[in-house]
């Protein structure tokens, strides 16, 4: 009898060393030595794994023998694993599994990067792509009860030098990414150094490596689940299988609810004639036999999963498999918009959803570590979890990492955040010779057909940057990689998705020769505010696209996140310009750019606490300025100017000041609670445009205090109803004065149309008619309203409840006389102290009033944080995990929570 298909993680003790170089045949190394104490020195004996799948770095640290290269300076002083070979040995046990034919295959889901494999000494596979599975068809009579697998890695660093030595050195980046030869290499173009992350050349057998035996195999599903446009759902199943088919009686397929309720289950006979590939069944539902997959916050991600089963005429099962899927049409909408805006007609760029067109807003993922074995799935989970609780709808998967795990596409299924993912390249010339083509397709097919039956995958992308770096530099004559871009990858898609999966060649990509910072075409990278002209981010709302699918500001961590770095660091360092802070800063002319951004708008300090908060409201208030002011131009039908905003970037992979808006510890910036209120499903916007008595350069947001003096400001409110009705509400305006008592305050009844953004009202702010500090002599035109905030609020009609709030500050901050808000907190402890409720109060407004608590034990989990206050509107924040600690505030003007000194000496 035909057995059913066994399959085995091989998990059994791995052992590791470094390559001997001083023994001509690898695998005369096979019988070394095994190193069991502490011998720190040398490298030279076999080590038992702490686990499979292994990193060496990982192992080395684990054994003392590497400094943990994300403290301090260590990055450098591991660099030398990267320039080495090693060796990773593994004996397992084999069971027959019949007396008749079947097929023993090894699996290897990813060796990073350059491996050759011996099986019992044979050579049985040479690789070169940490993106794709490597399979070895292996011959039964070969092996016995116990069997050796050994891995010689080659340094991926040298090999990528000696592909460029042979294929001559092309350009990729800019010096502060990692050496150009990386282009040659299938390998996460980030472990080269990027700039925010050190260069550590991983090495290592990174996903898992599983043995099976069968005589059938299920090579593949392929569920092409559909939803017409009036939202009739189908599912077609074809199945692909390897082996001895001639046993086959029938094919059992079953389409189970997320309760295990069986929605539909068919046998499909093979009457004698199975083939290796064909359509097993063809569904058409009725109207609410399935439920549809919808993206966070258009309703509920119904998952079904489809179980495969292939059976004999007995009954007996030679192999199954399941997957998750879910109902949903997905589409990238570019058509003719109806009028211009700012920046001319051109075409939209948005993705419709069940027939729904939804506003993304999002951010760029990079890998959440250097060391990829360490990102459990609960991390996984937690990040992914943090940006869906921050109202975000889409995750870009950025092409200089990794096609993720599955479990990170199942989490964003569940989550429903969609996914944008790029193919894996970034930012250089890559090649296009025979090998390398055949090898991306390869990983290209494989990863499409892993992915496809995410209802989370909404688009694939051609590279990162690619386009747009060629167009910049303007001297490369050859662009090989077009083929890659404009045929291989869409022709890999398009034949492997159904209902096809969007597909774009790059990001960004659009305009004429592709001119990809036209604003009316296609998505734009925005780095003109940090990087490129260096405008101010008081300009984003000039500087926007169709879709903006990267544009971000850097700020530093937070002081615990900092501290982990500075471990055993001199007093000295604790500085925002010492070496350290530079070690973990890798943007390009970052003192430059920060220099700009902060002196325009903060008091210059001298304090490493008051320079994080600085930065931190500094990058909050510029990106927050970007998503309101683009989401602002997502109009009626015809109308919707910009159909996306993905920050860059939404993690970490180790502790640096970077773009992210949370850090390497999964520890939230003042950035992401303010992306958080400017997408929620109502939000409220405004901006104030100071009229200056002269033209002059400055930000339109400016107070003029120079040769020039500010004659009023006009504000100009705007609102933003994300959900699918009519909504009306009550807009309150609060306007206060830091200088005097003077307030006033006003409403009016509005109605916000669905799913758009609409203009509500511009008006001359109103001024405090009485100043103390009344202008000096030759100043009495002077605006009074320089010193007015301006607190706006969407009410509920019938209840008062809160809908959306937002202040606007007079700018730029380090010109406002801030007053002590007199801030109360109140906390109300649950009984076991685990979940809080707390109101926070002010007299007087205060600005990003951030909570904290003090110490190195779990940070409470915040519904909300880095407040914008306003006297007379309390605001309830729930927390976790709070246990009773005091609550720390730091704001404007009190930007020192702790109250430690880390003074310069
Ligand atoms: C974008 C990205 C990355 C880079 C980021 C910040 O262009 O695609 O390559 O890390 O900018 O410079």
């Amino acid at each position: 009898m035909y057995p059913i298909r066994v399959r085995k993680e091989i998990l059994d003790s791995w052992f590791w060393k470094q390559r001997n170089p001083s023994i001509l045949h690898v695998l005369d190394e096979l019988e070394g030595p095994e190193v069991t104490g502490q011998d720190l020195k040398s490298t030279a004996g076999w080590r038992i794994a702490q686990k499979c799948p292994s990193e060496i770095h990982v192992e080395l640290m684990a054994r003392g023998m590497i400094p943990d290269p994300y403290l301090g300076f260590n990055e450098h002083a591991v660099q030398w694993v990267g320039n080495t070979e090693w060796l990773y040995k593994c004996t397992f046990t084999f069971e027959p599994i019949s007396d008749e034919g079947y097929t023993v295959m090894l699996q290897f889901q990813g060796l990073d990067t350059v491996c050759d494999v011996y099986l019992n000494g044979d050579k049985i596979l040479s690789v070169d792509n940490m993106f794709r599975t490597y399979y070895a068809e292996i011959n039964s009579s070969t092996l016995k009860h116990s069997n050796t697998l050994f891995l010689h890695f080659k340094s991926a660093s040298q090999y990528a030098k000696a592909q460029e030595t042979l294929m001559g050195r092309v350009r990729a980046g800019s010096t502060n990414l990692g050496d150009p030869s990386r282009v040659y290499l299938r390998k996460a173009q980030y472990d080269w150094r990027w700039d925010w992350g050190p260069e550590l050349m991983t090495c290592g057998i990174y996903r898992p490596v599983v043995l099976s035996s069968y005589s059938v195999c299920i090579d593949d599903i392929f569920t092409k689940a559909s939803v017409d446009d009036d939202l009739t759902c189908s599912l077609e199943v074809d199945v692909s299988l390897s082996g001895q088919l001639t046993g086959i009686d029938k094919y059992r397929v079953v389409l189970k609810d997320s309760e295990e309720n069986v929605v539909r289950a068919e046998d499909i006979l093979t009457e004698g004639k199975p083939k290796t590939s064909r359509t097993v069944v063809s569904w058409n539902f009725d109207e609410d036999e399935v439920r549809l997959w919808w993206p966070v916050g258009y309703g509920e991600q119904n998952l079904y999963t489809v179980e495969l089963t292939i059976l004999n005429k007995d009954g007996v099962v030679f192999d199954t498999k399941t997957l998750r899927i879910g109902f949903r049409n997905v589409k990238l909408i570019q058509e003719d918009l109806e009028a211009p805006d700012q920046y001319g007609t051109g075409t939209t760029f948005l993705f419709e959803v069940n027939g729904v067109r939804m506003f993304m807003g999002g951010s760029n993922w990079i890998p959440a570590d250097n060391f990829l074995t360490t990102i459990t799935p609960d991390r996984y989970r937690a990040w992914l979890t943090l940006l869906r609780d921050g109202n975000q709808n889409m995750v870009r998967l950025w092409g200089g990492g990794i096609y993720e795990p599955d479990v990170f596409y199942d989490t964003c299924d569940e989550l429903g955040l969609l996914v944008w993912q790029d193919f894996q390249f970034a930012c250089g010339v890559y090649p296009a010779h025979d090998s390398f083509i055949d090898s991306v397709r390869e990983e290209a097919e494989q990863n499409v057909k892993r992915l496809r039956h995410h209802p989370a995958m909404a688009l694939f992308c051609g590279n990162n940057e690619d386009y747009q770096m060629i167009l910049q530099w303007g001297d490369v004559k050859d662009f090989p990689a077009i083929k890659i871009y404009e045929d291989v990858l869409p022709s890999v898609v398009e034949s492997l998705t159904h209902p096809v999966i969007p597909y774009h060649r790059g990001s960004p990509y659009g305009g004429k020769g592709w001119d990809t910072s036209d604003p009316t075409v296609g998505d734009v990278h925005q780095w003109n505010v940090w990087g490129g002209k260096e405008f101010p981010y008081q300009d984003y709302d000039k500087l926007g696209g169709r879709f903006v699918s990267e544009f971000g500001m850097p700020s530093m961590p937070c002081m615990k996140t900092i501290s982990y770095w500075m471990k055993d660091a001199a007093p000295k360092e604790w500085h925002a310009q010492s070496k350290l802070m530079a070690q973990h800063c890798r943007a390009g002319s970052f003192e430059r750019r920060f220099a700009i951004a902060m002196n325009d708008n903060f008091k210059v300090t001298e304090d490493l606490e008051t320079a994080v908060f600085n930065t931190q409201l500094m990058q909050s208030e510029a990106v927050g300025f970007a998503y309101q002011s683009w989401r602002r131009n997502w109009g009626a039908k015809g109308k919707q100017y910009t159909g996306g905003v993905l920050v860059w970037q939404s993690n970490d992979c180790w502790p640096v000041t970077s773009w992210a808006i949370a850090d390497y510890f999964l520890r939230p910036k003042a950035v992401y609670f303010t992306i958080m209120r400017h997408l929620a499903t109502f939000a409220v916007g405004i901006t104030r445009t100071v009229i200056k008595n002269k033209p002059n350069d400055r930000p339109r947001q400016y107070y003029e205090f120079g040769a020039f003096q500010s004659r009023k400001a006009i504000i100009d409110i705007w609102a933003v109803n994300g959900s699918l009705s009519p909504r009306s509400a009550t807009l309150e305006l609060h306007f206060v004065d830091l200088c005097s008592s003077w307030n006033h305050k006003e409403t009016h009844a509005i109605v916000m149309p669905p799913n758009q953004a609409i203009e509500l009202l511009s008006i001359t702010c109103p001024e405090p008619s009485k100043r103390n500090d009344a202008p000096p002599t030759g100043y009495a035109e002077w605006t009074t309203s320089s010193s007015v905030v301006i607190g706006a609020r969407l009410l509920d009609p019938e209840n008062g409840g809160v809908l959306a709030r937002f202040s606007d500050w007079p700018q730029p901050y380090r010109f406002v006389d801030i007053v002590d808000p007199e801030l109360r907190i109140n906390v109300q402890n649950s009984e076991d102290t685990k979940t809080s409720t707390i109101s926070v109060q002010v007299k007087m407004p205060a600005k990003c009033v951030v909570l904290g608590v003090a110490g190195y034990d779990e940070d409470p989990k915040w519904s909300d944080n880095a407040l914008d206050l306003m006297p007379g509107d309390t605001q309830i924040i729930n927390v976790h995990g709070l246990e009773g600690r005091d609550i720390q505030a730091s704001y404007l003007g009190k930007e020192k929570a702790t109250g430690v000194v880390f003074q310069r000496v």
